[in-house]
């Protein structure tokens, strides 16, 4: 396989160059050498530090420190970002997708979840998993001036085709949880920009509270029609024209939407497990969802979708399963019940040829 010459940095989202990216050294405490080990190229596999004389293979971007996952100079995979406005449910869909992908899902989907480094598993407890399920508590709300790391994993899936013949498929993970109200100007926006520009695919979440006709309206915090122009906004930092990469808009808190939906709506169904892409089922989602949103005079938002965007799906999911108590305490006896939250995903993998093929 041929060496690309440029690479997109997960933390800083820069295009950085061969000599951008630099081995250092990761024997940590026990070394004292913190600085970039100079000469070793990069796509040689790893490097001896000069000082305590051990071999790394650890490699970082220049530009920010950030370090570079494992494999990802040869592979580094698709590159899925996340938006949303204020109270769409960002940290929450975060926290719950990746609690799922490390303990039902990989296994489901025969697909590993790699974090990039201990600095991600560790921002992941602290911020998200900590609070959802050591606390069976909602997530705090992320703070305006919270510059938080990007959160970085990646997702690995061999495929199994024809013939017996394999091909490996790596979506890597970028979350960048910023508070929605960085989505609320053109000026806070631009810090976005790049994160937007580098995405190969992009999710964005929409609160189905921010929805002007929907039956659900008057959460706290809900603007309707704000949905729209966030959505306007990242589509219009995604590429001057039409949007080539695939977007998935999805409604989040579907539960809220259960009770007004009538009993054999697909929005209740749930997925049919294993590594397989369901095209009915998604179709028949993305009709309902399109449907809806016309009943509820939403039809702006999807023909917005359809102007701006070559490859849109709607989606409908829960992370909770159920609306939190006033006091933020989860409802369900404090249990996480997601419904759905893989879907958005699931549609990803298959567009990228991640998926096995259909039994049909
Ligand atoms: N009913 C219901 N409510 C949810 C669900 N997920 C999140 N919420 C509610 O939505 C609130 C906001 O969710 P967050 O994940 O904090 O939203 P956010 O997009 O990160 O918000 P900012 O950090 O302010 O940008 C939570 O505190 C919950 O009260 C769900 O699946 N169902
Ligand atoms: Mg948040
Ligand atoms: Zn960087
Ligand atoms: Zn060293």
């Amino acid at each position: 396989m041929p060496w690309r010459r440029r690479w997109v940095c997960p933390h800083c989202f820069r295009s950085i160059s061969r000599a951008q990216i630099t081995y250092v050294c990761a024997s940590g405490a026990d070394c004292a050498e913190d600085r970039a080990l100079k000469s070793a190229d990069p796509l040689s596999g790893s490097a001896v530090c000069g000082t305590c004389g051990r071999t790394t293979t650890r490699l970082c971007c220049s530009v920010c420190a950030g370090r570079l996952p494992e494999g990802y100079l040869r592979v580094p995979g698709k590159l899925v970002a996340l938006a949303g406005p204020v109270s769409s449910g960002k940290s929450t869909y975060i926290g719950v997708l990746v609690h799922e992908l490390l303990h039902r899902l990989g296994a489901e989907l025969d697909a590993a979840l790699l974090p990039c480094d201990d600095d991600t598993m560790a921002d992941y407890h602290e911020r998200y998993e900590r609070h959802l399920y050591e606390g069976r508590h909602t997530v705090p709300k992320t703070a305006e001036h919270d510059a938080g790391r990007p959160l970085v994993h990646r997702l690995s899936r061999t495929r199994r085709g024809r013939f017996g013949r394999t091909r490996r498929q790596v979506l890597t993970l970028v979350f960048l949880d910023t508070a929605g109200e960085h989505f609320a100007s053109r000026d806070r926006m631009e810090s976005q920009l790049r994160y937007f520009a580098a995405a190969d695919a992009v999710v964005v979440l929409v609160d189905p509270q921010d929805l002007a006709g929907a039956p659900v309206r008057g959460g706290g915090d809900a603007v309707p029609g704000r949905s729209g122009d966030v959505l306007a906004r990242v589509l219009g930092h995604l590429g001057g024209g039409k949007v080539t990469v695939p977007v998935a808009v999805a409604l989040t808190k579907a539960d809220l939407l259960w009770p007004h939906l009538p009993d054999n709506s697909p929005l209740h169904r749930t997925r049919r497990p294993g590594p397989v892409f369901d095209a009915d089922d998604r179709a028949a989602v993305h009709a309902e969802l399109q449907a809806l949103l016309r009943r509820w005079q939403e039809h702006q938002l999807d023909a917005r979708l359809q102007q701006f965007c070559a490859d849109y799906q709607l989606f409908a999911l829960s992370t909770l399963g159920t609306a939190p108590r006033q006091d933020g305490d989860l409802g369900l006896g404090g249990v996480v019940r997601p419904h759905r939250v893989e879907d958005p995903l699931m549609w990803l993998l298959h567009r990228f040829g991640a998926l096995d093929r259909g039994r049909r």
